[in-house]
């Protein structure tokens, strides 16, 4: 079974990835992997990080000669200025040691409390390194393994902004599709209408200068997704449910949809599924909509799998406003500063491509087996004959 996990702090050396499962022979190159990690630093209203950030990474096992061998996948992932200047090397040190000056006016709406108190810390910077959403870049790197996994069956995963803080797209504009995702990585907010992506960097833009931030929403849509993958049968291994865990786990996500989830809820019946039909043409059944999002009874169903993830606007303020106690003191006082980003909404779009890739991958892989990537494909080519 297809599985990963990370380890490495924001400003630690690196960040590492390890991903366990994957078959034999599945090609993959630095330079894939390196494309889909720039992918993640896209975005108007991200922070200073985000330009020099390298994520110069080293593939340091389980492949050779651009192919994996069965064996885990190992990831160093070096964080640019720790190789580049001295910044962190005291305050990140693995050394026994203590920090200078600890954070304790703690952010609200982030990590910090809840981690100090859970952990015993008094220095909020022993929990907001690991909260830190720049552990996603590790996922990321993950993530572009599954997606040339499920490339060899064909599936694609692309996602754009749909909402940046008040601006939504229009109900009914056009979805993207794999052949358009150049277009929407190179618009500013990684939105493919681009009337509302203006108005949504204008409004980067005023919470900019208020030293305010933004959240949004994104969708992920999944292309050529086999029938089959999830169940029926068992609550945990319902697709849409594992869906909405590997979507909610992403850093400042709030809110998790399957397809047209909450607007569905308020239609009747009637008008609240989508009818389906046989294609004489391509000898398969077709659904005439996608309000279910791919997904029936926590299985994919062969249609567009359509999956939005809620992100709050980021807890870390430029210029911290919000009420909150110096844990030290007990004082009443405003929170710390640290670098951050306006919105990171469009990064958001690439982190949970990478999380729903992960899950169908994951499925996939448990549906059709193989220890090559030729058996895999094989198996998934032979169920598909009997559909
Ligand atoms: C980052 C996410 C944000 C950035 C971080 C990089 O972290 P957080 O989730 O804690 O708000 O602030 O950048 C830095 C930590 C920094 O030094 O600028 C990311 O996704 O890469």
């Amino acid at each position: 079974m297809l599985r990963f996990l990370t380890a490495g702090e924001s400003h630690g050396q690196a960040l590492v990835v390890i991903v366990e499962g994957l078959p034999a022979g599945l090609e993959i190159t630095v330079e894939e992997i390196q494309d889909e990690m720039a992918r993640r630093r896209l975005g108007y209203g991200r922070g200073p990080r985000q330009r020099f950030e390298q994520d110069e990474l080293t593939l340091i096992g389980g492949v050779r000669h651009g192919r994996t061998l069965g064996s885990p996948v190992a990831i160093e992932i070096k964080n640019s200025e720790w190789f580049r200047s001295d910044k962190w090397h005291e305050e990140m040190s693995p050394a026994p040691g203590a920090t200078k000056d600890p954070l304790t006016q703690v952010r609200p709406g982030h990590a910090d409390l809840a981690g100090m108190q859970k952990y015993g810390f008094t220095d909020a910077r022993d929990v907001l390194e690991r909260a830190s959403a720049r552990e996603t870049a590790a996922r990321v790197a993950a993530g572009a393994l599954a997606k040339k996994l499920l490339s060899y069956l064909g599936v694609e995963i692309i996602s754009h902004v749909i909402q940046l803080g008040a601006v939504k797209v229009a109900p009914q504009s056009p979805r993207p599709t794999p052949a358009d995702l150049e277009r929407v990585d190179t618009d500013e907010v990684r939105c493919f209408d681009p009337a509302a992506s203006e108005l949504m960097v204008d409004a980067i833009k005023a919470a900019a200068k208020e030293g305010d931030s933004l959240g949004g929403v994104v969708e992920v849509l999944g292309f050529g997704v086999p029938v089959g993958l999830g169940s029926h049968v068992h609550w945990d291994r319902k697709l849409d449910a594992l869906l909405a865990q590997a979507l909610m786990s992403i850093q400042a996500v709030k809110g998790v949809e399957i397809g047209d989830g909450f607007e569905v809820a308020g239609r009747l019946g009637s008008q609240a599924h989508d009818a389906i039909r046989w294609d004489a043409d391509t000898a398969s059944y077709t659904r005439l909509s996608t309000l279910a999002g791919g997904l029936e009874g926590g299985m994919t169903n062969g249609e567009l799998l359509v999956a939005r993830a809620a992100m709050k606007p980021l807890a870390t303020l430029n210029r911290p406003t919000l009420e909150t106690v110096d844990t030290a003191t007990k004082e009443s006082a405003v929170s710390f500063k640290e670098r951050t980003d306006v919105t990171a909404v469009s990064a958001m779009g690439v982190v949970a491509e990478t999380m729903v890739a992960l899950v169908l991958a994951q499925e996939a892989q448990r549906k059709f087996g193989g220890d090559s990537v030729g058996e895999f494909v094989r198996n998934a080519e032979a169920f598909r004959l009997t559909l």
